[in-house]
């Protein structure tokens, strides 16, 4: 049997957690792990995560970080903690319920089926959809920041800045976790960078994507300064 570890980032997220680690359990997913990485979030989601795993032992865990460095060094250690503990198949997603639950199933069903190295749950293949309160600006951003990765980097994905998907294990070992230079949000477009140059298999499936369900964004200026760069870098880098 295999053994799919959910890997979920959370700052401040106390409101979300243990509903969505309740959906997830419910699962029909045999031995589904959760791995939360959290960075000492002020409204005590740290705390939340430790009691889902005292009420859980064996199926929630938590990596608790000292200091806030970001989304994408915070999935650094999680995803290498959860290859190190002997994940078959590791799945990234936000705790925030944007990423809908019930598509982990198809996503795993998909990984298995076909052997891609990763499979993404995508909001810009036939059939994605976006929650019904994105605004108009929102929206445009998403689909301006999407065409401009694709174009600069030759990524061949509809949703290059997806944040939901699966890896296989292997695959995802393979692509070397430390050395990736994103900090923040731009982790998402390096590692399918990292896949594609690396020739593996990326495969798409369509998902609805839901505005938040509890809490305030991360997103800064900062993040989204680094996202519109990190590009480049990786580009140059090459
Ligand atoms: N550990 C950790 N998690 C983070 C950090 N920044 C964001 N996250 C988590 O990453 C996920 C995505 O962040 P969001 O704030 O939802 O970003 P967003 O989806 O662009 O913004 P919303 O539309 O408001 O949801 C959430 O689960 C956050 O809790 C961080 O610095 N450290
Ligand atoms: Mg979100």
């Amino acid at each position: 049997m295999a053994t799919v570890t959910v890997v979920i980032p959370t700052y401040n997220e106390a409101d979300n957690l243990p509903a969505l680690a309740a959906e997830l359990l419910a699962l029909p997913i045999p031995g589904l792990r959760i791995l939360v990485v959290d960075d000492d979030s002020p409204d005590g989601t740290g705390k939340v995560a430790d009691d889902l795993a005292t009420a859980h032992p064996g199926h929630v865990s938590v990596v608790h970080r000292k200091v806030r460095e970001g989304l994408g060094r915070a999935y650094v250690q999680g995803l290498e903690t959860a290859l190190a503990d002997g994940a078959d198949y590791v799945v990234q997603m936000d705790s925030d319920f944007s990423h809908p639950v019930d598509a982990v199933p198809r996503l795993f069903g998909t990984a298995e089926a076909t052997g891609a190295a990763c499979v993404i749950g995508s909001r810009y293949v036939s059939g994605g959809t976006l929650a019904a309160e994105w605004s108009l600006r929102r929206r445009a951003l998403s689909a301006w920041a999407n065409f401009y990765v694709r174009t600069i980097l030759r990524i061949r994905l509809r949703d290059v800045t997806a944040g939901f998907k699966i890896w296989r294990a292997a695959d995802l070992a393979a692509l070397h976790l430390d050395g990736i230079a994103s900090g923040g949000y731009s982790f998402q477009v390096e590692m399918h960078y990292r896949a594609s140059r690396a020739g593996m298999t990326i495969i798409e499936i369509p998902i609805h994507f839901s505005d938040r369900r509890a809490g305030t964004s991360k997103m800064s200026l900062r993040v989204q300064l680094e996202s519109a760069l990190m590009p480049w870098r990786l580009l140059f880098k090459r």
